[in-house]
């Protein structure tokens, strides 16, 4: 097709520099590219199509947007934090996708004919897009600290304490109430037991770098500072097993420093506890781990061994 033949071009105009054989609606055969386009959309339409219907995802988990559900009481409200941030953000994106395609549709150079007007300085406009995504961070900002500060929330008292003391690299649980523990090594994973439906006080302790506890399934992760206490509360509220994990890179077996979670009956709990104490492990353990080792350094961790027992005050 011959320049200056197309709807509502001027075959006198001169072209300009910028416009390109690429700029043209046809194709450099002749065919129009609309076609390309529609062929290129039916295809992502089918792919979309393939993703949706392939995919795990149940009609009755869509209003869930992904998020996963908690098995703990207190992080349940996250959901509606999620999926409310989804929600201004599909208003935001499609605000957006709506004027580019506007622009796209209606200001095409085929269509005008010239260069639409180009607008630069202009200042309500620049106000507003600087204004309006300021607001849009500082609401989400306000209701992100608003749950957070409701999950970190301590209660006054809780029936149950669980000390953690993450250290490198596994981790010890002080049963604190009923002064009995226990300890893991990387290769032996240890478990910490929880009560369903009570709420518990957790205290993170480490005797040496950061780490930082982490269960998945509660949606909750704390750092685990040394020299300072973090503490938060959680009420496990559905039964089963699950896995935790040191969530910050704390030195060479990191990736070892693994433990299992049990969210069992009250009746259950207390068995375990019992067993625990009959086992021998009375007492707390401090820093979750041996202060004397056999090469007499202290404060270094026989690991693999499956030592680093101290009962009592930890030293
Ligand atoms: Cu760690």
């Amino acid at each position: 097709m011959v320049d200056g033949v197309r709807r509502g071009h001027d075959p006198t105009r001169t072209r300009p520099s910028w416009e390109g054989d690429t700029l043209s609606p046809t194709r450099p055969d002749g065919a129009p590219r609309r076609s390309t386009l529609w062929s290129r959309a039916r295809f992502a339409l089918l792919g979309g199509l393939v993703l949706v219907a392939t995919s795990a995802c149940s009609s009755s988990d869509l209003p869930r947007l992904g998020w996963p559900t908690s098995a703990a009481a207190e992080t349940q409200r996250s959901l509606w934090l999620w999926q409310t941030l989804w929600i201004v953000a599909f208003i935001v994106g499609g605000i957006t996708l709506m004027l580019i395609l506007w622009t796209v549709v209606f200001h095409r150079r085929s269509r005008m004919g010239e260069v639409p007007v180009q607008t630069r300085y202009n200042l309500p406009i620049e106000i507003f897009y600087t204004f309006v995504p300021l607001v849009i961070i500082m609401v989400v900002f306000a209701f992100t600290a608003r749950d957070e500060n409701a999950i970190t929330q301590l209660a006054k008292t809780t029936p149950n304490t669980v000390e953690v003391v993450g250290f490198q690299w596994s981790w010890t649980f002080n049963y604190v109430d009923d002064g009995t523990y226990d300890i893991g090594t990387p290769d032996q994973a240890p478990t910490l037991w929880l009560p369903v439906n009570e709420k518990t006080r957790f205290l993170l302790k480490s005797p040496d770098v950061i780490h930082s506890f982490w269960v998945p399934k509660f949606l909750f992760k704390m750092d685990v500072f040394p020299g300072r206490t973090n503490q938060f509360d959680l009420t496990p509220d559905k039964i089963g097993d699950y896995k935790g994990k040191c969530a910050e890179l704390c030195g060479v077996d990191h990736s070892r420093m693994l433990f299992n979670v049990k969210v069992v009956s009250h009746d259950v709990y207390a068995a375990h506890i019992a067993q625990l104490k009959a086992s021998g492990r009375t007492g707390i353990v401090e820093n979750g781990r041996v202060d004397n080792n056999a090469d007499g350094k202290q404060g270094r961790v026989d690991i693999n061994r499956g030592q680093g027992v101290t009962t009592g005050s930890g030293q």
